[in-house]
């Protein structure tokens, strides 16, 4: 082909992601590609320029009919050029669905042949946009989408830049990004800000110690995007689809979906701001769900207490130390043979006596489920197996038999948590052990489904599903990789389509059945996750390490979990694998005490250090509960709002804040900076433009501001921030907490449990703009009651402080939007003081 030298090297898009293969030029010619050994040094394929890339004018889709419709446009493409791949779709449907104004769908399908389609349910519009954000541009030959921003001109979407696959494997879209700022596509372990330099995210559900360039837990195919130019302006991109994929970023800056199933059905979102545009997305895959309280408060776990009594010795410790815990957890250990739905007759003899001892202190008690049911018990002796089988709940082979893995009990069925029957069945479970053992909620794990051979007992059968043409850069090389056959059977379709849902379901079925067992809400921490996922369950951030490193990237985990609409998010405390240190135990728990979910997970309990750390962790951890008021509002806001609990100190009109993941906000006002380093006594943090106040001197009313440079205590009124880094005293007990301007934020007397902090006066912290303002809100009810927004027994209080004449006295107001005495069921009442 010509024309290859003048695509510029950021503009060349791969025409051979094949991993395993070098490229040569026979190879890439064979494609009708272009091949240019890249200039500066690059291994071809992934982590560079690519070498062989399409050329200008390679075959794609035209454009030949378009119509208006009731909700926009609909078109048709067609192609007459067959790919590389097998199976070309050479006629295909456009839908362009104006939403809403602020919302965006196209959908590319198959008009003679229905395909794989997410089951998760997204609102469906009745009426056009009346004035959109956004125009829509369509390009005939090729085809393409060009989305632009009304108001500014600025360019969202560009699919022209490359050709458009779609065969029964291999879906591809390209299109140009509006700036090199990207943030979303979990799961990943990498900094919050996206590196766009050739970089390709993999999305298919898999069980790994979190590691650079690897695809994780959960599958999140959605970005957000900062806009070029210092408009400050945002939009936000969803593909919604489950299959393995890549999500390919390149500098052009550019991205290309190359997935290997379903349909191309995607979103854009058009904000102008971050949060609205995060809002949006979870307008269209679901709000998080509002937590129960305890779900805010400390949770204490590890793998390998080995008994209940060394279990409960440790909660006993904890409270002789009057260090607050609301939850203890038993991981896999509790079980008798790692069988679910059992507890180990000896070692584990007093663990309902146990969880009796913990209600009775107003603690609760979660503990982990697992998949995998056991298949080899001799017949009778295990109920969930026998009678799963009998309604036939678990995967199948495509011939019929069931799929067995193996997982810690040894060999294992999968439950196919996509039908309804199954739901049934693992309310059935959950209940027959209810009743020995009342636990209050679940954490489940190996859900991506994690299996210890690849495939199955017997292997997997040679498929198209099980050998698509092309296998994104899944970790493994191959589909089954740790996890069942592509082409197992399930009730909604193939585990090909599925296998990055399973999580998901499980969620879903675990959070439905507690509801109906316990009638409140339920409590579930799912390892594997997938859009929607929020409206379930927490997630926790898997097998992190006791390295520093781990506990700096936790920061970014929790912040994309929260774009992504699963707020209550956090890592293992202290780190999960590896021996952790009492410096970085200390620090990790003062972090942790800012993860909207902190558990700490493994053999390093505060009671297990130095009396000085475990002051310092047990003052952390007091600050926190004394902060609940507020945490429980921030999640009100998400799951009514759709807003971020953690959120990025991401401010749009201030680029140096663009990449920021050291540092992050609760809400909008509470910045949290911690240090993530060895051995030191200050740290580094940005302060954006803007008055802030140190929490601590703030909430003794004292409005002084002690700066350790330039060495003095500066008034607060002279400080105030034009953007700028500041050097923050940090010594071991110590973690900084700013309050942001204009902010009134509601807190309350900590005490060992929220149940009892709960019940304490409230108090207003405020922090007054120049101009003497501040506001603020609480959102309070009884902290476990299903739906006490719908059923009206909440409290919601709105508070501003105005400017009056004195200097020293700003009266707060308190303005109750609903409830008050006579509507109000608290927790435990609450005096504003
Ligand atoms: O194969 O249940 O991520 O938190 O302690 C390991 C044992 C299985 C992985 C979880 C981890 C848990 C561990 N599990």
């Amino acid at each position: 082909p010509q024309a290859c030298g003048v695509v510029p090297e950021a503009w060349r898009f791969d025409c051979y992601p094949e991993r395993g293969v070098v490229v040569t030029r026979e190879l890439c010619e064979a494609r009708n590609c272009c091949f240019i050994p890249a200039s500066s040094f690059s291994a071809p394929g992934r982590n560079g320029v690519p070498w062989c890339f399409y050329p200008p004018g390679f075959p794609s889709y035209s454009l030949v009919s378009v119509k208006a419709t009731e909700l926009g446009q609909t078109g048709t493409l067609v192609k007459t050029v067959k790919t590389y791949y097998p199976k070309d779709i050479l006629t295909l449907h456009l839908e362009l669905l104006y939403e809403t104004d602020h919302r965006l769908r196209v959908r590319i399908t198959d008009p003679s042949e229905s395909r794989f389609e997410v089951p998760i349910a997204v609102p469906k519009a009745t009426e056009k946009a009346s004035s959109p954000a956004y125009s829509v541009e369509l390009s005939n030959e090729p085809f393409g989408i060009i989305v632009k921003r009304t108001s500014t001109g600025a360019v969202l979407l560009n699919t022209t830049v490359a050709p458009l696959f779609y065969c029964d494997q291999f879906l591809q879209l390209s299109s140009s990004l509006s700036s090199q700022y990207i943030y979303g596509l979990g799961e990943h372990r990498s900094s919050f800000l996206h590196d766009i330099h050739w970089n390709t995210l993999t999305m298919w559900a898999r069980d790994v110690p979190p590691t650079e360039l690897t695809n994780l837990y959960g599958a999140h195919p959605f970005y957000l995007a900062m806009e070029e130019g210092g408009t400050g302006t945002a939009h936000g991109f969803f593909l919604l689809n489950s299959n393995a994929m890549d999500v390919a970023l390149q500098p052009g800056p550019a991205i290309t979906w190359r997935t290997i199933g379903g349909i191309l059905d995607f979103y854009v979102f058009l904000g102008p701001d971050p949060a609205s545009v995060i809002g949006q997305y979870l307008e269209v895959v679901g709000y998080p769900t509002m937590p129960v309280y305890w779900a805010l408060g400390y949770h204490l776990c590890r793998w390998g207490y080995g008994s209940s009594n060394a279990t409960w010795d440790v909660v006993k410790n904890m409270r002789n130390y009057g260090i607050p815990q609301d939850v203890q957890w038993n991981d896999i250990d509790y079980m008798d043979r790692s069988l679910d739905f059992t507890f180990d007759p000896a070692t584990f003899s007093t663990l309902p006596d146990m969880v009796k001892d913990l209600h009775s202190h107003g603690q609760r008690y979660v503990m982990m489920l697992d998949p995998g049911i056991s298949s080899i018990q001799p017949e009778g002796e295990y109920w969930p197996y026998d009678e799963g089988l009998r309604r036939g709940v678990f995967i199948n082979h495509t011939d019929g038999s069931t799929l067995i893995g193996k997982v810690w009990p040894g060999l294992t069925a999968f439950p196919d948590f996509s039908d309804d029957v199954t739901h049934e069945w693992w309310y059935d479970n959950l209940k027959r052990f209810h009743d020995k053992v009342p636990f209050d909620g679940l954490w489940i794990d190996m859900n991506e489904p994690s299996s210890f051979v690849d495939g199955s007992t017997v292997g997997c059968p040679d498929t198209e599903l099980e050998n698509p043409p092309y296998t994104p850069g899944i970790l493994g090389g191959l589909l089954r990789a740790k996890t069942l056959c592509a082409s197992a059977v399930q009730k909604t379709s193939s585990h090909y389509n599925m296998h990055s849902l399973y999580g998901l379901l499980e969620a879903k079925a675990s959070a439905c059945a507690l509801k109906r067992m316990l009638g409140k809400r339920a409590f579930v921490i799912s390892r594997s996750t997938f859009p929607s996922q929020g409206q379930y369950s927490g997630h926790w951030l898997g097998d992190n390490r006791s390295h520093w490193k781990d506990m700096y990237t936790s920061i970014a985990g929790m912040l994309t979990f929260n774009l992504l609409g699963v707020p209550l998010v956090g890592a293992d405390v202290c780190g999960f694998s590896e021996q952790t240190e009492e410096e970085l135990c200390v620090r990790w728990t003062q972090l942790g005490a800012f993860y909207p979910f902190t558990r700490n997970h493994n053999p390093q309990d505060p009671p297990a250090f130095s009396p000085l750390a475990r002051s310092a962790m047990k003052q952390s951890l007091l600050l926190r509960y004394s902060l609940f008021p507020l945490l429980y509002t921030l999640f009100h806001r998400a799951h009514t709002h759709g807003h971020t609990v953690a959120r990025p100190l991401l401010f749009p009109k201030d680029v140096r804040t663009y990449g920021i993941d050291r540092q992050f906000l609760w809400g909008k006002s509470l910045m949290v900076t911690p240090v993530l380093d060895p051995g030191v006594d200050f740290v580094v943090g940005y302060f954006p433009q803007g008055l802030w106040y140190d929490y601590y001197t703030v909430r003794t009313q004292d409005h002084r501001f002690h700066l350790d440079s330039p060495g003095q205590s500066m008034s607060w009124k002279e400080h105030v921030f034009k953007g700028e880094e500041l050097r923050l005293k940090a010594p071991l007990e110590h973690i900084n907490l700013h309050l942001r301007e204009g902010a009134v934020i509601p807190t309350q007397r900590p005490n060992t449990t929220l149940f009892v902090s709960s019940g304490q006066p409230l108090h207003l912290v405020s922090s007054l703009s120049e101009d003497g303002s501040a506001g603020g809100e609480l959102f309070w009810d009884d902290g476990e009651t299903s739906d006490t927004l719908e059923t009206d027994q909440y409290a919601h209080i709105v508070f501003t402080v105005v400017k009056v004449r004195s200097d020293h006295y700003r009266p707060v107001r308190s303005h109750s939007v609903h409830g008050g005495e006579g509507t109000l069921r608290p927790l435990q009442t609450s005096t504003l003081t």
